[in-house]
């Protein structure tokens, strides 16, 4: 459990990535109640220094006693940096918020969104995972539909975003179509096609059943966090050639009869989530115009006439903050709001 205190020695682990030098922004914009920072990162990174608070802080390498003295861990260095340095940190009294896929369906690590299932922050046991990005944003929204109507079956279509990836699918989006525009051979070395001017049906692993590991994250995490292993989920997820938001369409079949106007007014008192849905002034989310906001945009809601309850709708939400880093120190801001209230 995280002890109660004015401010907390906070490590950043990753913090030289896509997803780290989030957190660290994040951090700084919402005050967070740091006493000290650290920054963690690979060897790669050794003699770096990232800004915070007007000061510059050095990245260090990890070694065994680097969590000593540390209250809370954000990391989001890869599954495999997670699977052996998060018990380790948790080990040395630290509470880990892990972004990374390793701990996420461990039974005895709670997945969290803070909007969608705060008390199962109650059972962590050092660490607790922050789900995959394109969850995240679906079941923010999902949650106050389902308490209302009940869904049964949720069928999703993702357009995901490069900075997904991290900093070298972000290069490699930007260097491609450069080369194109000036006709030159375009070099593939993050995603296994050509990327710019693009849509790839493939994010993360294949797996034996013709899923990817992505798509198999978003069924089996969203019954996590929803706490409802009763929900149908299927889901295709595409990377197109945007550098950051992730855009999904989202059609659910509920049990009780919703109307799109319910759902919007619904939607509309939700928070974190932002209606954006006025198809006649052509007003609906796009990534470009939510790239760096906080909340979860939704628009182009409307009813699905092939089946009795449904709806369609359109969810947009920037992957690095609502999607990762955001969650994250979400989560961290959560715990302590526990802490003082216990
Ligand atoms: P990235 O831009 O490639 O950054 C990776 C970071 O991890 C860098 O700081 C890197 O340090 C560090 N790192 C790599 N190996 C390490 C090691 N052995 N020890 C210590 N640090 C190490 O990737 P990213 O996009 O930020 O993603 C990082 C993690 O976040 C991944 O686990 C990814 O799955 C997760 N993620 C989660 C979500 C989500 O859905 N919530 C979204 C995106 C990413 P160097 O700079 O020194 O190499
Ligand atoms: N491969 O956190 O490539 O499990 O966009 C998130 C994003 C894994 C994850 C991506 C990935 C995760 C991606």
């Amino acid at each position: 459990m995280l002890k109660k205190k004015e401010k907390y020695v906070v490590a950043v682990v990753g913090a030289t990535g896509a997803v780290g030098n989030e957190m660290v922004a994040v951090l700084e914009e919402r005050s967070f109640p740091v006493e000290k920072l650290r920054l963690f990162a690979s060897e790669r990174s050794e003699g770096k220094t990232l800004q915070f608070e007007g000061s510059e802080i050095p990245v260090e390498t990890l070694n065994e006693d680097s969590f000593k003295g540390i209250d809370i861990a954000l990391f989001s260095a890869g599954a495999e940096g997670s699977k052996i340095w998060a018990p380790v940190a948790a080990k040395s009294g630290c509470v880990v918020v892990d972004n990374s896929s390793q701990w996420r369906m461990e039974p005895d690590v709670p997945l969290v969104v803070p909007e969608v299932n705060p008390h199962d922050l109650k059972w962590h046991k050092g660490i607790i995972a922050n789900p995959n990005c394109s969850t995240i944003q679906m079941v923010v929204v999902l949650k106050p539909i389902h308490d209302v109507a009940r869904i049964k079956r949720v069928v999703v279509t993702t357009f995901q975003s490069v900075s997904g990836t991290g900093k070298k699918a972000m290069d490699e989006l930007l260097q491609q179509t450069t080369d194109l525009l000036n006709f030159r051979e375009i070099k593939c070395n993050v995603y296994p096609h050509q990327i710019a001017f693009n849509c790839l049906p493939h994010i993360d692993k294949f797996l034996e059943n013709g899923y990817t590991k992505e798509e198999m994250k978003m069924v089996n995490e969203t019954r996590k966090i929803m706490g409802d292993d009763s929900i149908r989920v299927t889901a295709t997820t595409v990377r197109v050639p945007v550098f950051r938001c992730h855009s999904e369409s989202v059609n659910i079949e509920t049990e009780k009869k919703i109307s799109a106007n319910e759902v919007r007014a619904l939607l509309a008192e939700t928070p974190g989530v932002i209606v954006f849905d006025a198809p006649g002034k052509n007003i609906y989310p796009l990534a470009v115009d939510i790239a760096g906001k906080d909340e979860v945009y939704i628009g182009r809601i409307r009813e699905d006439e092939s089946i009795d309850n449904g709806i369609n709708m359109w969810i947009v939400a920037d992957n690095l903050r609502k999607g990762a880093a955001l969650n994250a120190v979400q989560i961290a801001e959560k715990l302590i709001e526990m802490s003082r209230s216990t």
